[in-house]
Protein backbone atom coordinates (compact mmCIF):
# COMPACT_ATOMS: atom_id res chain seq x y z
CA UNK A 1 0.00 0.00 0.00
CA UNK A 2 1.27 3.58 -1.02
CA UNK A 3 2.21 6.17 1.94
CA UNK A 4 -1.19 8.10 0.66
CA UNK A 5 -3.26 5.48 0.96
CA UNK A 6 -2.55 4.99 4.82
CA UNK A 7 -5.80 5.70 6.80
CA UNK A 8 -5.66 7.81 9.67
CA UNK A 9 -6.08 4.63 12.24
CA UNK A 10 -3.63 2.89 10.71
CA UNK A 11 -0.87 5.94 10.55
CA UNK A 12 -1.51 6.62 14.47
CA UNK A 13 -1.52 2.70 15.35
CA UNK A 14 2.06 2.43 13.25
CA UNK A 15 3.41 5.47 14.55
CA UNK A 16 2.84 5.19 18.69
CA UNK A 17 6.16 3.60 19.18
CA UNK A 18 7.94 6.27 17.90
CA UNK A 19 5.88 7.78 20.46
CA UNK A 20 8.25 8.22 23.78
CA UNK A 21 6.33 7.32 26.66
CA UNK A 22 3.79 5.01 24.77
CA UNK A 23 1.30 3.37 26.84
CA UNK A 24 -1.80 3.27 24.43
CA UNK A 25 -2.97 5.96 26.11
CA UNK A 26 -2.44 8.80 23.59
CA UNK A 27 -3.29 6.35 20.79
CA UNK A 28 -7.00 5.74 22.40
CA UNK A 29 -7.19 9.39 22.59
CA UNK A 30 -5.92 10.85 19.31
CA UNK A 31 -8.36 7.77 18.23
CA UNK A 32 -11.42 9.94 19.72
CA UNK A 33 -10.53 12.39 18.65
CA UNK A 34 -10.57 11.06 15.35
CA UNK A 35 -14.24 10.03 15.78
CA UNK A 36 -15.89 13.12 17.34
CA UNK A 37 -14.49 15.26 14.52
CA UNK A 38 -16.16 12.79 12.23
CA UNK A 39 -19.67 13.57 14.04
CA UNK A 40 -18.89 17.25 14.23
CA UNK A 41 -18.19 16.93 10.81
CA UNK A 42 -21.27 15.74 10.02
CA UNK A 43 -23.34 18.55 11.75
CA UNK A 44 -21.37 21.53 10.09
CA UNK A 45 -21.94 19.81 7.11
CA UNK A 46 -25.41 19.89 7.71
CA UNK A 47 -25.83 23.30 9.08
CA UNK A 48 -27.42 25.12 5.78
CA UNK A 49 -30.17 22.86 5.92
CA UNK A 50 -31.66 22.51 9.37
CA UNK A 51 -32.45 25.00 11.61
CA UNK A 52 -29.48 24.55 13.65
CA UNK A 53 -27.47 28.05 13.27
CA UNK A 54 -28.10 31.07 15.35
CA UNK A 55 -27.10 32.07 18.46
CA UNK A 56 -27.93 29.61 20.67
CA UNK A 57 -28.70 32.67 23.37
CA UNK A 58 -25.46 31.64 26.06
CA UNK A 59 -22.83 34.74 26.69
CA UNK A 60 -19.54 32.74 27.68
CA UNK A 61 -16.91 34.02 30.01
CA UNK A 62 -15.09 36.52 27.01
CA UNK A 63 -18.71 37.91 26.71
CA UNK A 64 -19.07 36.42 23.51
CA UNK A 65 -22.21 34.99 21.65
CA UNK A 66 -22.13 31.04 21.70
CA UNK A 67 -23.68 29.33 18.77
CA UNK A 68 -25.16 26.32 18.42
CA UNK A 69 -23.08 24.45 16.72
CA UNK A 70 -20.13 25.61 19.36
CA UNK A 71 -22.38 24.35 21.39
CA UNK A 72 -22.69 21.17 20.06
CA UNK A 73 -18.93 20.49 18.95
CA UNK A 74 -17.88 21.23 22.82
CA UNK A 75 -20.52 18.43 23.81
CA UNK A 76 -19.61 16.15 21.25
CA UNK A 77 -15.78 16.57 22.10
CA UNK A 78 -15.81 16.51 25.45
CA UNK A 79 -18.12 13.86 26.40
CA UNK A 80 -16.60 11.29 23.30
CA UNK A 81 -13.35 11.66 25.68
CA UNK A 82 -15.03 11.15 28.63
CA UNK A 83 -17.24 8.02 27.67
CA UNK A 84 -13.90 6.39 26.38
CA UNK A 85 -11.93 7.19 30.04
CA UNK A 86 -8.67 8.16 28.51
CA UNK A 87 -8.40 11.79 29.72
CA UNK A 88 -8.33 12.88 33.29
CA UNK A 89 -9.38 16.86 32.48
CA UNK A 90 -10.15 18.83 29.80
CA UNK A 91 -10.81 22.77 29.09
CA UNK A 92 -12.46 24.17 26.87
CA UNK A 93 -13.17 27.79 24.94
CA UNK A 94 -17.04 27.46 25.95
CA UNK A 95 -16.43 26.28 29.27
CA UNK A 96 -15.88 28.61 32.45
CA UNK A 97 -13.79 26.32 34.33
CA UNK A 98 -11.70 23.18 33.42
CA UNK A 99 -13.66 19.62 33.74
CA UNK A 100 -11.67 17.39 36.20
CA UNK A 101 -12.92 13.68 35.06
CA UNK A 102 -13.41 10.37 37.33
CA UNK A 103 -13.34 7.17 35.66
CA UNK A 104 -15.79 4.15 36.62
CA UNK A 105 -14.03 3.43 39.91
CA UNK A 106 -13.61 7.01 40.76
CA UNK A 107 -10.25 6.55 40.86
CA UNK A 108 -8.55 8.52 37.46
CA UNK A 109 -5.32 6.54 36.39
CA UNK A 110 -5.39 8.99 33.07
CA UNK A 111 -2.28 10.76 32.63
CA UNK A 112 -3.57 13.04 30.11
CA UNK A 113 -5.16 16.71 29.81
CA UNK A 114 -6.58 17.95 26.80
CA UNK A 115 -7.21 21.46 25.40
CA UNK A 116 -9.48 22.42 23.01
CA UNK A 117 -11.59 24.64 20.93
CA UNK A 118 -14.22 23.09 19.97
CA UNK A 119 -15.53 25.05 16.76
CA UNK A 120 -12.95 28.23 15.83
CA UNK A 121 -14.53 31.36 13.73
CA UNK A 122 -17.66 30.26 14.40
CA UNK A 123 -18.90 33.40 13.20
CA UNK A 124 -18.22 31.97 9.92
CA UNK A 125 -20.42 29.42 10.09
CA UNK A 126 -23.95 30.76 8.95
CA UNK A 127 -22.36 32.29 6.03
CA UNK A 128 -21.04 28.34 4.93
CA UNK A 129 -17.00 29.55 5.18
CA UNK A 130 -14.57 26.82 6.92
CA UNK A 131 -14.64 26.68 10.46
CA UNK A 132 -12.39 24.35 12.60
CA UNK A 133 -11.79 22.56 15.60
CA UNK A 134 -8.28 23.13 17.85
CA UNK A 135 -6.60 21.04 20.17
CA UNK A 136 -4.15 20.27 22.69
CA UNK A 137 -2.71 17.49 24.60
CA UNK A 138 -0.68 17.52 28.26
CA UNK A 139 0.98 15.11 30.07
CA UNK A 140 -0.41 15.76 33.61
CA UNK A 141 1.77 17.13 36.34
CA UNK A 142 -0.26 16.26 39.77
CA UNK A 143 0.31 12.69 41.09
CA UNK A 144 -2.13 10.00 38.56
CA UNK A 145 -5.02 9.09 40.28
CA UNK A 146 -5.58 12.64 42.45
CA UNK A 147 -7.95 15.15 40.69
CA UNK A 148 -6.66 17.57 38.24
CA UNK A 149 -5.94 20.95 39.62
CA UNK A 150 -5.24 23.91 37.67
CA UNK A 151 -1.48 23.70 37.30
CA UNK A 152 -2.43 20.82 34.93
CA UNK A 153 -3.56 22.39 32.50
CA UNK A 154 -1.37 26.25 33.37
CA UNK A 155 1.58 24.61 30.95
CA UNK A 156 4.00 26.07 28.90
CA UNK A 157 3.37 25.27 25.42
CA UNK A 158 6.72 23.44 24.55
CA UNK A 159 5.43 20.56 27.43
CA UNK A 160 2.49 19.60 24.95
CA UNK A 161 2.53 15.61 23.85
CA UNK A 162 0.06 16.45 20.92
CA UNK A 163 -1.96 18.84 19.13
CA UNK A 164 -3.62 19.52 15.98
CA UNK A 165 -6.88 20.92 14.32
CA UNK A 166 -9.40 19.46 12.25
CA UNK A 167 -10.50 22.04 8.99
CA UNK A 168 -14.03 21.54 8.39
CA UNK A 169 -13.54 23.02 4.64
CA UNK A 170 -14.31 21.99 0.95
CA UNK A 171 -12.77 18.91 2.51
CA UNK A 172 -12.34 18.05 5.85
CA UNK A 173 -8.85 17.60 7.33
CA UNK A 174 -7.37 16.59 10.68
CA UNK A 175 -3.85 17.77 10.59
CA UNK A 176 -2.21 17.14 13.92
CA UNK A 177 1.84 16.53 15.76
CA UNK A 178 2.97 14.28 18.62
CA UNK A 179 6.49 15.94 17.86
CA UNK A 180 7.46 14.17 15.01
CA UNK A 181 6.45 16.33 12.11
CA UNK A 182 3.11 17.34 11.25
CA UNK A 183 0.71 15.38 8.84
CA UNK A 184 -2.60 15.69 7.08
CA UNK A 185 -5.64 13.18 6.75
CA UNK A 186 -8.13 14.31 4.72
CA UNK A 187 -11.51 13.17 4.99
CA UNK A 188 -13.64 10.63 2.39
CA UNK A 189 -16.98 11.06 3.35
CA UNK A 190 -18.82 8.37 1.65
CA UNK A 191 -17.37 5.82 3.81
CA UNK A 192 -15.82 8.26 6.88
CA UNK A 193 -12.16 7.32 6.79
CA UNK A 194 -9.35 10.08 7.11
CA UNK A 195 -6.51 8.91 4.46
CA UNK A 196 -3.04 10.51 4.71
CA UNK A 197 -3.25 13.20 1.63
CA UNK A 198 -0.24 15.70 3.38
CA UNK A 199 2.85 13.58 4.54
CA UNK A 200 5.34 15.91 6.29
CA UNK A 201 3.76 19.26 5.74
CA UNK A 202 6.15 22.15 6.41
CA UNK A 203 5.71 25.49 5.57
CA UNK A 204 7.72 27.31 2.89
CA UNK A 205 10.73 28.99 4.41
CA UNK A 206 9.30 32.50 2.92
CA UNK A 207 6.06 32.97 1.34
CA UNK A 208 4.20 35.91 -0.10
CA UNK A 209 0.81 36.11 1.82
CA UNK A 210 0.14 38.27 5.22
CA UNK A 211 -3.30 37.30 6.98
CA UNK A 212 -4.76 40.14 9.13
CA UNK A 213 -7.83 42.07 10.19
CA UNK A 214 -6.62 44.93 8.55
CA UNK A 215 -9.66 46.42 9.54
CA UNK A 216 -8.05 47.06 12.81
CA UNK A 217 -5.15 48.81 11.99
CA UNK A 218 -5.24 52.09 13.16
CA UNK A 219 -5.09 50.31 16.33
CA UNK A 220 -2.31 48.33 15.64
CA UNK A 221 0.94 48.96 17.50
CA UNK A 222 3.58 50.50 15.63
CA UNK A 223 6.07 47.67 14.07
CA UNK A 224 2.94 45.94 13.44
CA UNK A 225 1.92 49.28 10.77
CA UNK A 226 5.28 49.33 9.83
CA UNK A 227 5.49 45.75 8.82
CA UNK A 228 2.35 45.58 6.83
CA UNK A 229 3.30 48.66 5.06
CA UNK A 230 6.78 46.46 4.34
CA UNK A 231 4.66 44.08 2.79
CA UNK A 232 2.80 46.41 0.67
CA UNK A 233 6.05 47.76 -0.79
CA UNK A 234 6.38 47.24 -4.37
CA UNK A 235 10.75 45.97 -3.78
CA UNK A 236 12.35 42.71 -4.41
CA UNK A 237 9.38 40.04 -4.29
CA UNK A 238 6.91 42.30 -2.88
CA UNK A 239 3.91 43.65 -2.39
CA UNK A 240 2.62 40.24 -0.86
CA UNK A 241 -1.09 39.56 -1.39
CA UNK A 242 -3.09 39.94 1.32
CA UNK A 243 -5.46 36.81 2.81
CA UNK A 244 -8.12 36.61 5.58
CA UNK A 245 -10.65 34.49 6.18
CA UNK A 246 -11.26 34.96 9.52
CA UNK A 247 -10.97 31.73 10.65
CA UNK A 248 -7.98 30.85 12.48
CA UNK A 249 -7.20 26.99 11.53
CA UNK A 250 -7.98 27.83 7.37
CA UNK A 251 -5.81 30.87 7.13
CA UNK A 252 -3.19 28.80 9.02
CA UNK A 253 -3.45 26.10 6.92
CA UNK A 254 -3.33 27.70 3.40
CA UNK A 255 -0.17 29.66 4.81
CA UNK A 256 1.23 26.52 5.64
CA UNK A 257 1.05 24.88 2.40
CA UNK A 258 1.36 27.84 0.03
CA UNK A 259 3.60 30.11 2.56
CA UNK A 260 2.49 32.92 4.43
CA UNK A 261 2.27 34.64 7.73
CA UNK A 262 -1.30 35.22 10.30
CA UNK A 263 -1.02 38.09 12.43
CA UNK A 264 -3.24 38.91 15.84
CA UNK A 265 -1.29 41.65 17.23
CA UNK A 266 -2.37 43.26 20.65
CA UNK A 267 -4.72 46.63 19.53
CA UNK A 268 -6.26 49.27 21.42
CA UNK A 269 -9.50 47.36 20.98
CA UNK A 270 -7.72 44.27 22.58
CA UNK A 271 -4.75 45.32 24.78
CA UNK A 272 -3.75 41.35 24.68
CA UNK A 273 -4.43 40.75 21.53
CA UNK A 274 -7.64 38.45 21.09
CA UNK A 275 -6.51 34.88 20.77
CA UNK A 276 -6.13 32.27 23.35
CA UNK A 277 -2.72 31.43 24.33
CA UNK A 278 -3.82 27.44 25.56
CA UNK A 279 -6.20 26.13 22.76
CA UNK A 280 -5.68 28.62 20.12
CA UNK A 281 -2.03 29.65 19.98
CA UNK A 282 -0.19 27.24 21.69
CA UNK A 283 -1.47 23.91 19.54
CA UNK A 284 -1.09 26.40 16.29
CA UNK A 285 2.34 27.20 17.72
CA UNK A 286 3.37 23.48 18.15
CA UNK A 287 1.95 22.52 14.56
CA UNK A 288 4.11 25.60 13.02
CA UNK A 289 7.18 24.56 14.80
CA UNK A 290 6.87 20.81 13.86
CA UNK A 291 6.37 22.06 9.90
CA UNK A 292 9.62 24.20 9.94
CA UNK A 293 7.48 27.66 10.66
CA UNK A 294 7.44 29.78 13.79
CA UNK A 295 5.06 31.17 16.55
CA UNK A 296 5.87 34.38 18.43
CA UNK A 297 4.04 37.21 20.20
CA UNK A 298 6.26 39.46 18.38
CA UNK A 299 8.98 39.59 21.13
CA UNK A 300 8.86 35.93 22.48
CA UNK A 301 8.34 32.41 21.42
CA UNK A 302 5.05 31.71 21.80
CA UNK A 303 5.57 27.90 23.56
CA UNK A 304 7.58 29.91 25.88
CA UNK A 305 5.05 31.79 27.70
CA UNK A 306 3.88 30.65 31.08
CA UNK A 307 0.24 30.93 31.37
CA UNK A 308 -1.28 32.53 34.09
CA UNK A 309 -5.00 31.39 33.65
CA UNK A 310 -7.32 29.32 31.66
CA UNK A 311 -8.55 31.88 29.13
CA UNK A 312 -5.62 34.23 28.56
CA UNK A 313 -5.34 36.35 25.07
CA UNK A 314 -1.62 36.37 23.72
CA UNK A 315 -0.64 38.66 20.79
CA UNK A 316 -0.03 36.12 18.10
CA UNK A 317 1.84 35.88 14.61
CA UNK A 318 2.79 32.47 12.90
CA UNK A 319 3.53 30.95 9.87
CA UNK A 320 7.31 31.10 7.44
CA UNK A 321 9.81 31.40 9.50
CA UNK A 322 11.36 34.06 7.26
CA UNK A 323 8.12 36.10 7.38
CA UNK A 324 8.09 35.70 11.56
CA UNK A 325 11.43 36.67 12.11
CA UNK A 326 10.71 39.58 9.47
CA UNK A 327 7.37 40.89 11.52
CA UNK A 328 9.84 40.43 14.89
CA UNK A 329 12.49 42.83 13.63
CA UNK A 330 9.71 45.65 12.50
CA UNK A 331 8.38 45.14 16.17
CA UNK A 332 11.73 45.39 17.78
CA UNK A 333 12.61 48.56 15.91
CA UNK A 334 9.62 50.00 16.93
CA UNK A 335 10.67 50.42 20.17
CA UNK A 336 14.23 51.55 20.33
P1 LIG B 1 -13.38 32.63 18.13
O1 LIG B 1 -12.63 31.67 18.98
O2 LIG B 1 -14.37 33.45 18.91
O3 LIG B 1 -14.00 31.99 16.93
O4 LIG B 1 -12.32 33.71 17.62
C1 LIG B 1 -11.16 33.28 16.99
C2 LIG B 1 -11.18 33.75 15.58
C3 LIG B 1 -10.06 33.20 14.73
O5 LIG B 1 -10.41 31.99 14.13
C4 LIG B 1 -9.92 34.28 13.70
O6 LIG B 1 -8.67 34.26 13.09
C5 LIG B 1 -10.16 35.53 14.49
O7 LIG B 1 -10.97 35.15 15.58
C6 LIG B 1 -10.92 36.55 13.69
O8 LIG B 1 -11.12 37.68 14.49
P2 LIG B 1 -11.60 39.05 13.82
O9 LIG B 1 -13.01 38.84 13.38
O10 LIG B 1 -11.48 40.04 14.93
O11 LIG B 1 -10.68 39.36 12.67
MG1 LIG C 1 -11.61 30.23 19.08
Amino acid sequence: MSKQNKTLGEFIIENQTAFKYTTGELTRLLNSIRLAAKVVNHEVNKAGLVDIIGNAGDVNIQGEDQQKLDVYANDVFIQTLIKRNIVCGIASEEEDDFVSINSQDSKNQNKYVVLIDPLDGSSNIDVNVSVGTIFSVYRRITPVGSPVTIDDFLQEGHQQVAAGYIVYGTSTMLVYTTGAGVNGFTLNPAIGTFYLSHPDMSFPLDGNIYSCNEGNYIHFPQGIKDYIKYCQMEEDDRPYTSRYIGSLVSDFHRNMIKGGIYLYPKSSKNPKGKLRLLYECNPMAFLAEQANGKASDGFTRIMDIKPTELHERVPFMCGSKHMVEKAEEFERKALK
